[in-house]
């Protein structure tokens, strides 16, 4: 069994994880190729929240008693070591939210009715999940905004030669996904940021699918908002990072209203908060941020490159497996431009049907259009079968997923 490759030891790495270890049917076990959609948890993000409710469970920022404080500081701590991962300057500017869709609607809500007026343009791209688009779209709706997009090209790439043309119409806002969640596809984010913002653009990277699977760094990327979910990243649901800068932060009025987001309250009037706080309304999910903390305290220890280099080596190794069974077409771009995301077609079996015959061996797919119809639209397709790695992916578990592939096939009569 091949479970090391140059970087990581997976076969420790894979200890960590419960739930790898159980059997989806009798004496079938688990191939976990979902985690594009959520990452498994590792013990040790587990352990924390459950020690956290065992121990320490209290509400935070208010209590002036034992549990309450040690709670409210694990809680901030756990806003430090967010920092910390992404390379923020101050954990002052680390927003905890719901998720990545939370994170958006916050800031196309805050910052967008703030600052956004009719005929103001936002660029966004073709690959963009909905969660990058529909709360773009509504904004627009209601402020009359045009929305233009960069195209994507037959290979999954942003064709960024169309870029400076739409840069020339002024936008006040370019907000694209640092790699797609369909093709895989990472974007160079850093520099399509310097050209916003000589265009005079604030910018948003959806990280969701960035964060968990490359070392970023939003200071290096000069991102101004900068959004991604713990879910993805070995962490718990339930929470989500909003990074911004803080100017731009503090220019912003709240999202939502009610207790920790004020400093002082009238009858009729509020005055805000000081960040985070102010973004931050109502008992916040602290279990979930404990766990998030966790993860991050994982992955940092585990190596961010490493877990990069390792899903380069599972999808250059998936991309070679699947390409050789006939009738599989691949999307996106070839193994080196791209994360461990296989979207997939096999001939004209629909991609429920080969999912479905996938899970009788135990492997976890997603099928359908992913949460980016638009990006299906482009290519013809209602749907595609979807694979996704992460650091305890295997090159085992890609042979598995080849050798039952061969049976969809025989199946299906081919
Ligand atoms: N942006 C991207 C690029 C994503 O991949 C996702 C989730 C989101 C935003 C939204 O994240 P959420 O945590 O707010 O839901 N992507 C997927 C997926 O590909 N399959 O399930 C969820």
């Amino acid at each position: 069994m091949e479970t090391r490759t140059n970087t990581l030891d997976v076969k420790k790495i894979r200890q960590d994880f419960p739930i790898l270890q159980r059997e989806v049917h009798p004496g079938v076990p688990l191939v976990y190729l979902d985690s594009t959609a959520t990452s498994q948890k590792p013990a040790q993000v587990i352990d924390a929240m459950d020690r956290y409710y065992r121990y320490t469970n209290a509400n935070i920022h208010r209590g002036i008693h034992v549990l309450a404080e040690e709670s409210t500081a694990d809680y901030e701590a756990a806003r430090q070591k967010v920092a910390q991962f992404i390379g923020a300057e101050s954990p002052r500017q680390v927003i905890f939210t719901r998720n990545t869709t939370e994170s958006i609607n916050l800031v196309a809500y805050s910052w967008g009715r703030r600052h956004l007026n009719k005929g103001d343009v936002i660029i966004l791209t073709e690959m963009e999940h909905h969660s990058n688009l529909v709360p773009w779209q509504m904004l627009a709706q209601e402020r009359e905004l045009r929305l233009e997009f960069i195209p994507v090209t037959e290979d999954g790439l942003l064709d960024l030669t169309a870029y400076p043309a739409l840069l020339d119409f002024k936008p006040r806002m370019v907000a694209f996904t640092q790699m797609s969640n369909v093709l895989g596809t990472i974007n160079p984010a850093k520099d399509m940021i310097a050209l916003a913002h000589q265009a005079g653009a604030i910018t948003l990277v959806d990280a969701a699918q960035s964060a968990p699977h490359l070392p970023v760094d939003v200071q290096d990327l000069d991102a101004d908002f900068f959004a991604f979910s713990a879910h993805k990243m070995c962490g718990p649901t339930g929470i989500g990072v909003l990074y911004g800068k803080k100017e731009l932060l503090e220019s912003m009025p709240p999202f939502l209203g009610g207790g920790d987001m004020i400093k002082r309250v009238q009858l009729r009037s509020f005055a805000p908060n000081e960040l985070p706080h102010k973004f931050e309304a109502g008992t916040p999910s602290i279990a979930e941020a404990i766990g998030l903390g966790a993860a991050v305290d994982y992955l940092t220890e585990i190596g961010m490159d490493k877990v990069e280099s390792h899903e380069k080596e599972i999808i250059a190794y998936a991309l070679e497996r699947l390409e050789e069974i006939p009738g599989v077409k691949v999307f996106g771009p070839e193994a080196a431009k791209k994360g461990g995301v296989a979207s997939f077609t096999l001939s004209s079996i629909h991609p429920h049907d080969v999912s479905q015959i996938l899970d009788r061996h135990g492997i976890a797919i997603r099928a359908g259009h992913h949460c980016a119809m638009p990006l299906h639209e482009k290519f013809g397709l209602p749907a595609t079968a979807r694979a996704s790695f992460y650091l305890y992916s295997t090159r085992e578990e890609v042979d598995k997923l080849a050798d039952s592939l061969y049976e969809v096939r025989k199946i299906f009569g081919m």
